[in-house]
């Protein structure tokens, strides 16, 4: 098929990291070429552009997370760092020549459908307007950060950043250091921040669940290795694979006799890595395996060990201007804060006004929790499809399987929407309401609301963030794109 010019099916991608970029290599395979992807910082990458604290990287090997159209045989560790992720989406990005298609600093603040012309009317900050036929949403879930809204943090004199917003012009070398929270952020930097500072205090509000990472360093030999044969390099992915959706029930099912396996592993490491019996038991969670997000770290509990370490679980009470005081009347001054709590979810509400059909907004659709048809559509915002939307998330792999199903779902509408010359695919509402029916009764059998708290609920103890189920199932009914779930209306 030969590339249409961009201005005959005007497409456009919101947000330049893995989905849209993984989205602008699959649509300028199938020869379609015109697209425009918009993106509000200014360099692509997302996640992997803006988490640089030290110790960043992925927790699932990046044999797997990585594209599976774009796999690479030069990782230097099972779980790549943050800039190594990055590198390889600049490196992919320049190998399809995305970046003519970027427009940097350009927030998408307005869309709104016109149903006679079956297009999309976006406004960037600075009012211009575009008009795409298909707007591919990839705004991604966990992007702004979210501080805590402990009393006195405004008054803190000190240097005090968010583990995503990383002050690289301030060296922790020789000082205090206040680490707030211990979710998959904490454990990735407390380590290397020990190394560095003079001490290291670590507030921590609810123990999780952590396992062995087992990360190692891949020879020059393996990965030429892996060049030479690439094939060997599939069979490590589809190993990966495999292995996440063999072990998915431990962490996803609500089944204590499947948990124990986890808590069983996770208490072995804990012993393994702390000596002290009461440290032990501070350190350990009283929530069933999985329900929050399980870590993984091979440093994160032996730094507890150190003595420039403290574990604090003693609540904070307040911040004051020189450091932290616990609810106990202690005051621990401190030269710097690391705020490690993680990030408001981008799901929970729509990224700025989206108004489909007859003026609906999304956010008012949405009032109840966010819902979607297999996470990408919602009835009444035609053509307008949403990547690593409601319910899409894995706790037990690597997200971008579901995301690469997901292109494909797309394109193969785009494909459909051109192909028979269509006004708009829309999503029939008794077929989202009926998917969405049966993910939340499959809910119920999930570990995710046995009683712990985490990003994956909503307020009211709903679930709008994980799919409940193995990632190769959910590939399989998201890839497709079936015609008789949408309503099509022609011009
Ligand atoms: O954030 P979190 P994260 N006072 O929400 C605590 C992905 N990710 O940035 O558990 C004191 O998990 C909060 O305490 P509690 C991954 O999907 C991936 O670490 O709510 N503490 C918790 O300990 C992950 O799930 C990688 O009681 C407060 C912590 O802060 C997601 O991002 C790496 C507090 C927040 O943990 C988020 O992870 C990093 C307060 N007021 C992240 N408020 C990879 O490796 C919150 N906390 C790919």
């Amino acid at each position: 098929m030969s590339a249409a010019p961009r201005a005959d099916f005007p497409i456009a991608i919101i947000g330049a990291g893995f989905g849209g970029i993984g989205t602008a290599i699959q649509l300028k395979k199938a020869g379609l070429d015109s697209f425009t992807i918009f993106e509000r910082a200014g360099e692509l990458g997302g996640t992997w552009r803006d988490n640089t604290y030290p110790g960043a990287a992925c927790d699932v090997p990046s044999h797997a997370y990585s594209l599976s159209f774009e796999q690479v045989p030069t990782w230097s560790h099972r779980f790549a760092p943050s800039e190594e992720i990055q590198d390889y989406l600049l490196g992919i990005a320049k190998k399809w020549g995305l970046r003519e298609h970027m427009r940097f600093d350009t927030e998408i603040v307005d869309a709104r459908f016109d149903e006679a012309a079956g297009s999309w009317t976006l406004t960037t900050g600075n009012g211009e307007t575009f008009t795409a036929r298909v707007v591919v949403s990839c705004v991604g879930g966990l992007v702004d950060p979210a501080m805590p809204d402990i009393k006195g943090i405004q008054s803190y004199t000190g240097e005090l950043f968010h583990t995503a917003r990383w002050n690289h012009d301030y060296d922790l070398a020789g000082r205090r250091v206040a680490v707030i929270g211990t979710g998959a952020s904490a454990v990735q930097v407390v380590p290397e921040v020990a190394r560095e500072a003079a001490r290291v205090d670590v507030y921590q509000r609810t123990p999780a669940w952590v396992v062995p990472k087992h990360d190692k360093t891949y020879s020059e030999r393996y990965k030429s290795l892996l060049a030479r044969f690439p094939i060997l390099l599939r069979a490590s992915r589809f190993m990966i694979y495999w292995m996440s959706e063999l072990f998915g029930p431990v962490i996803f099912f609500d089944n204590e006799r499947l948990a124990k396996i986890g808590e069983k592993a996770s208490l072995a490491h804990l012993k393994a890595q702390v000596k002290d019996p009461e440290l032990r038991r501070k350190l350990t969670p009283s929530f069933q395996f999985g329900c929050k997000r399980m870590l993984i770290s091979d440093e994160y509990w032996a730094s507890f060990e150190r003595p420039n370490v403290e574990l604090i679980t003693d609540p904070i009470e307040e911040i004051k201007s020189g450091g932290i005081q616990t609810r106990d009347g202690s005051l621990r001054g401190v030269d710097a804060i690391v705020v490690a709590t993680g990030f408001a979810l981008g799901l929970a509400s729509a990224p700025f006004p989206i108004k489909g059909k007859g003026g609906r907004r999304l956010d008012d659709v949405w009032k109840d929790g966010a819902v979607a048809y297999k996470g990408m559509n919602v009835s009444g915002f035609p053509n307008w499809f949403i990547l690593m939307g409601p319910n899409t998330g894995p706790g037990h792999t690597s997200v971008l399987v579901y995301t690469e199903a997901q292109i494909a779902h797309v394109v193969a509408a785009i494909k459909k929407l051109r192909k028979e010359k269509l006004r708009y695919v829309d999503v029939r509402q008794d077929v989202q309401d009926r998917y969405n029916e049966g993910l939340q009764g499959r809910m119920k059998h999930m570990v995710w609301s046995t009683g712990c708290n985490s990003w994956y609920l909503s307020a009211d103890g709903s679930n709008h963030s994980l799919y409940p189920g193995f990632a190769a199932e959910y590939a399989i009914r998201a890839r497709p794109f079936r015609v008789r779930d949408y309503e099509i209306a022609p011009f």
